[in-house]
């Protein structure tokens, strides 16, 4: 039966991989017209699927690591540290360590276990010192490449199937709308480490950022309050891009989904974690975020924001907004309660909005703010206005500055009021793990100190073993950052918009070191 059952040709066969049969398992096909709607959490409506997250959150980490009800298989579906953690971890000693059954364990337990090590470990081996096979079930997600949208939508979807399976009701998960203005402060139900009566307050993490327990901490420096800035959304560049870019645009060979990932992905990342000794904890890494409860309401977020971007009108007759044909039949491959392998391919993730679950609003903004400057307008094709004479190193909690200046030759830059500005940093590589939040202040040549709040800002959200199996995250990445605010305030007083200074600072709640191989500044 066990073997049957994680048998990949019986697995496909069984017919497991299509959405319609497993919305008719989940009882949502016989209910097709109500999916279980996601809420924002601050809403009055979505209090009772917070309480049931809440139950959820407390019974699953007393479950042990094994089980994939538990806290701990879900987040480490996601990724494991190395070794020495009793969580979740890929060195062979430790992992197996992990399945290691209780004294006096009942022959069902032992079997339940034995199964559960031979699904998540997979059958093709990565190598010796690794516990993990190619086919594995955790450490698998997708960062810097496209299934980072897909391959999430149904990490969460199948993570909401668990919670269902230990709460016993209908669940939906929560989101958290950072880009409402009201909602840059860490949400209040994931703030103190207690509740009223003395207990454990289960959405609590302990490794986070000091505004997430506080958003008026004193030792926070203005610069960065609230914990989510404007300079941390970064929004709009990610919302006009196409699904594909090329390298005439900004963004490179990259597009949608890789600027989302950057901003305001990688960044919310960091601003929530922190970093002790060097060392990037909780939310500031992917071996350790989806520990923290609030993982999955930005991750649920940012599921809700491709959604709406993917069925806005096509951007200049281009190509869809996220085309069906780029995908491998292969299933994105999960747990049941059961122990069974369950899964879904890309294609299929692309419908699930509507018929698997909803969102009570698609749209980025409520209406009441919708003509702020996060609105999506039609891009100008951008042109490079003078850039950096080599690289720049930042260490943690310290700041360096360079000058940029034009091309020789170039002539006056055109620009106009309505000009958009726009920050390139590429070659961005770090020492250790990539990780950590800088920010970026654009002043005159001669201009004092830096103040005030930085024009733009950049996160780094990677492990140095995401290595392993493929998963690029150790490498030289960009970032595509708009500064139109500061660059327009620097020309009223008269600045030259292609000799302007540049400091990167490391920030003090995430501080890491990083270093810049080239700045570009665009106009467009
Ligand atoms: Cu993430």
């Amino acid at each position: 039966m066990l073997a049957a059952a994680l048998d990949r040709r019986n697995f496909v066969a069984g017919g497991l991989t299509t959405l319609a049969t497993l919305l008719m398992e989940s009882g949502v096909g016989l209910r097709a017209q109500t999916p279980p709607v996601r809420r924002e959490v601050h809403g009055p409506a979505a209090a009772p699927m917070l309480q049931l997250y809440k139950r959820a959150v407390k019974q699953m980490q007393d479950r042990p690591v094994w089980d994939p009800t538990s806290w701990w298989f879900q987040a480490n579906i996601h990724w494991t540290p190395r070794q020495d953690d009793t969580r979740g971890c890929f060195e062979t000693n430790c992992f197996n360590a992990l399945f290691q059954p209780p004294t006096g364990a009942t022959p069902e337990v032992l079997a339940r276990i034995q199964a559960s090590h031979m699904l998540v470990a997979g059958e093709v081996p990565l190598g010796p010192s690794v516990g993990v096979g190619r086919d594995r079930i955790w450490l698998k997600c997708p960062h810097h490449m496209y299934d980072f949208l897909p391959w999430h939508r149904v990490y969460l979807y199948f993570f909401e199937r668990i919670v269902e399976s230990v709460v016993g009701e209908p669940f939906a998960l929560p989101y958290w709308n950072y880009l409402d203005p009201k909602y840059r402060d860490f949400p209040p139900p994931f703030r103190p480490a207690k509740e009223t009566d003395g207990s454990d307050n289960p959405l609590y993490y302990p490794d986070r950022s000091p505004l997430c327990r506080d958003p008026n901490d004193p030792n926070v420096p203005a610069t960065e309050k609230p914990l989510i800035r404007d300079t941390d959304l970064n929004w709009q560049t990610a919302a006009e891009q196409r699904f594909f870019e090329r390298g005439e645009v900004l963004g490179l060979d990259r597009g949608f989904s890789f600027q989302l990932e950057s901003a305001p992905h990688d960044q919310v990342h960091g601003r929530i974690g922190v970093l002790k000794g060097g060392i990037p904890l909780g939310m500031a890494t992917p071996a350790l975020a989806a520990r923290d409860p609030i993982f999955y309401l930005h991750h649920s977020n940012l599921d809700r924001l491709w959604e709406w971007w993917r069925t806005q009108p096509p951007l200049d007759g281009d190509p869809p907004r996220t085309p069906d044909y780029i995908w491998t039949q292969e299933p994105y491959l999960f747990a049941s309660p059961d122990i069974q392998k369950v899964g879904l391919a890309a294609e299929e993730a692309l419908g699930m909005v509507g018929t698997a679950y909803s969102y009570d609003q698609l749209a980025p903004l409520p209406t009441a703010v919708a003509g702020s400057p996060l609105a999506v307008s039609s891009p100008r094709p951008p042109s490079r206005i003078s850039r950096s004479g080599g690289a720049l190193s930042i260490a943690p909690s310290a700041s360096a500055t360079t000058q940029l200046s034009p091309e020789p030759g170039a002539g006056a830059p055109v620009v106009s009021p309505s000009s958009r500005w726009i920050l390139r940093l590429s070659e961005v590589s770090s020492p250790a793990a990539p990780s950590g939040v800088f920010d970026i202040y654009l002043d005159a040549p001669a201009a004092g100190a830096v103040a005030g709040q930085p024009a733009g800002s950049f996160a780094l959200f990677g492990t140095a073993d995401h290595a392993i199996a493929g998963h690029a995250g150790q490498m030289a990445t960009e970032k595509v950052i708009e500064v139109t605010s500061r660059m327009r305030e620097l020309i009223a007083q008269g600045v030259d918009p292609a000799n302007v200074r540049i400091t990167v600072v490391s920030t003090s709640t995430n501080a890491a070191a990083v270093k810049i191989g080239r700045i570009e500044l665009f106009s467009r």
